[in-house]
């Protein structure tokens, strides 16, 4: 037996703050306060009760990792637990983390990550609990969680040192193992048995060109591994490959504004066939064509359309699920498909229950994630090895691609407008104050558009028949516009209201629209219907995407 001597110390207040959408993002500052990380992770232990249980760890390589993953695996010792599966260097992304703990039956895991939210001393680190099925914990965890957060004195760790994590192997530390794995091999693997890796081989020799920007985030070695090594794309093609614990002073959220230069670059004279970029902990995605950007919501429909064309989903799929916001294109795909189309609140986990049902094969989020049933998190480099997939079997662009999609289903104008650092006291109002008056909207016009409908978007599931209620307000419009209001739960400076707007087009009408021209009068009708001006004191959005 090799016992080590634990101590008990007592606990920190954390603040009451409960996980949000993506278990509980904080300042470095606050994260490294005393005891802060130690509270959080024991009512997490507490939660989840891990004695003799065997757990995966890994994190994006952020600024606090390293000593955050010393700290839990010393608590982990002491909280009994058999055996702990861990990234070399601590390093998994998301969806690699995801597919670990199913791979090797797991009970759960930890990511530690603040996915797209900036790192370094100054930016956020967070810590996320993952069940056993590899997707993010339901609500009765994440409550459970909080419940113990709010009654605890004591958190447990063991005194000796935790090994280090350099080099693949075995060590122990007390009782428990603690396994150090390849991050990048099993997720590779995996990619190889989901797609045609010799249709993309024979496309890239024949001159098909591509950029990968990793954002100096966690996909840069897995992006090398599989599209440089694997699939043969010229050294180079992954760019910002190597991470870095503040991200290169970036904020790595793949989108038109934070990886301008990819974008600038896709429109450039110089421009490659294909672009695309992925986020801190590698579950976002950005595509971008020669000249085009997709649209998050537009990449999911096209990928539901076209998924049969990758050996993985050869078979069909069985139904497509997208979060709220996220524009109705992939429903008309399922309607076309005879699948399923579900709508769920925003979060990956209301999607863990369809993906483990069989009831949907492909996710989405306009929040530029997507994903399928091979992992339970949505997956960056999934999504571009997809697009890379059909992209080779049907021998077109990007473009091409986009442009007979919305010529055969119609386009979805979709654009998310963000209103950053808004006190909390006054977005919490704008929000209790419009849910307050959504009874008395339909009927009235304004920027020459009619409100045909509004509600505060509940979801119950299917699968549980969970209620999960006050998950944002959807107005609909007269002629196909919609548009959805909610709270960002991810940042950690005072409050972001995100306004998500859409308004469709059949085949027949006009698809080369400018989107924020396509949607101006929705823009203008739920600014003045929200009161964003009167209530929030601003004129225009901080961020268009
Ligand atoms: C997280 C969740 C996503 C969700 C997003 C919403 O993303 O995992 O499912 O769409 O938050 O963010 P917000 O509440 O700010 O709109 P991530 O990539 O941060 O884990």
């Amino acid at each position: 037996m090799n016992s080590t001597a634990s101590t008990t110390f007592k606990t920190a207040p954390i603040d009451g703050q409960v996980p949000g959408t993506s278990g509980l993002r904080k300042k470095v500052a606050v994260f490294s306060e005393p005891g802060y990380l130690e509270t959080y992770t024991q009512a997490t232990f507490n939660a989840i009760e891990p004695a003799g249980k065997t757990l995966v760890l890994g994190g994006d390589g952020r600024y606090f990792n390293r000593p955050a993953m010393a700290t839990i695996l010393r608590m982990a010792a002491a909280n009994q637990v058999a055996r702990v599966i861990v990234g070399q260097n601590g390093i998994l992304s998301t969806p690699a983390a995801s597919h670990l703990i199913r791979k090797r039956n797991a009970d759960g895991g930890l990511i530690l990550s603040a996915s797209h939210n900036p790192g370094g001393p100054d930016g956020d680190f967070g810590l996320k609990y993952n069940i056993a099925n590899g997707g993010p914990a339901p609500e009765a965890v994440t409550d459970a969680i909080v419940a113990c957060a709010q009654d605890i004195d004591a958190y447990h760790i063991t005194d000796a040192a935790a090994p280090s994590l350099s080099e693949c192997g075995e060590a122990t530390l007390g009782n428990m193992v603690v396994e150090v794995v390849d991050p990048v091999a099993d997720y590779a693997s995996l990619m190889e048995e989901l797609f045609d890796f010799n249709a993309i081989r024979k496309m890239i020799a024949d001159g098909f060109t591509l950029r990968f920007d990793a954002m100096h985030a966690v996909t840069g070695p897995y992006a090398t591994e599989i599209l440089e090594r694997r699939l043969g794309a010229p050294t180079g093609s992954v760019v910002n490959g190597n991470p870095s614990e503040d991200f290169g002073g970036g904020h790595p959220d793949p989108n038109p504004v934070w990886a301008k230069e990819l974008f600038d670059h896709l429109h450039g004279p110089d421009a490659p066939d294909f672009g695309a970029a992925s986020d801190g902990d590698g579950d976002r995605n950005m595509i971008v064509g020669n000249g085009i950007y997709v649209a998050p919501s537009d990449s999911l429909a096209v990928l539901a359309a076209n998924a049969h064309l990758a050996p993985g989903y050869a078979q069909g799929i069985a139904g497509v699920a997208r979060s709220m916001p996220t524009s109705a294109a992939s429903d008309r795909v399922a309607e076309k498909l005879g699948v399923e189309a579900f709508q769920t609140p925003t979060g990956w986990k209301f999607f863990g229950n369809l993906l483990d049902a069989g009831r949907a094969t492909l996710c989405g989020e306009e929040s530029a994630g997507t994903g399928s049933d091979h992992v339970r998190e949505k997956d960056g480099l999934w999504a571009v090895l997809l697009w890379l997939n059909i992209l080779a079997v049907r021998g077109e662009g990007v473009a091409q691609i986009l442009k007979e999609h919305w010529q055969t289903y119609g386009r979805d104008y979709y654009s998310r407008h963000d209103y950053e650092g808004l006190d909390s006291k006054s977005a919490n109002h704008l929000m209790s104050e419009l849910k307050s008056r959504l009874s008395t909207l339909p009927g009235q016009s304004a920027a020459g558009l009619t409100l045909t409908g509004s509600e505060d978007f509940a979801y119950t599931d299917p699968i549980d028949g969970s209620l999960t209620t006050g998950q944002g307000v959807i107005l609909a419009y007269e002629g196909g516009a919609r548009a959805m209001l909610r709270l960002s739960g991810t940042g950690t400076e005072g409050a972001t209201l995100r306004v998500y707007l859409e308004q469709y087009v059949d085949p027949t009408g006009d698809l080369t629209r400018d989107a924020q021209e396509a949607l101006s009068k929705v823009i203008t009708a739920t600014s003045q219907f929200a009161g964003i001006q009167d209530l929030l004191g601003r004129t225009a959005p901080d961020v268009i995407s």
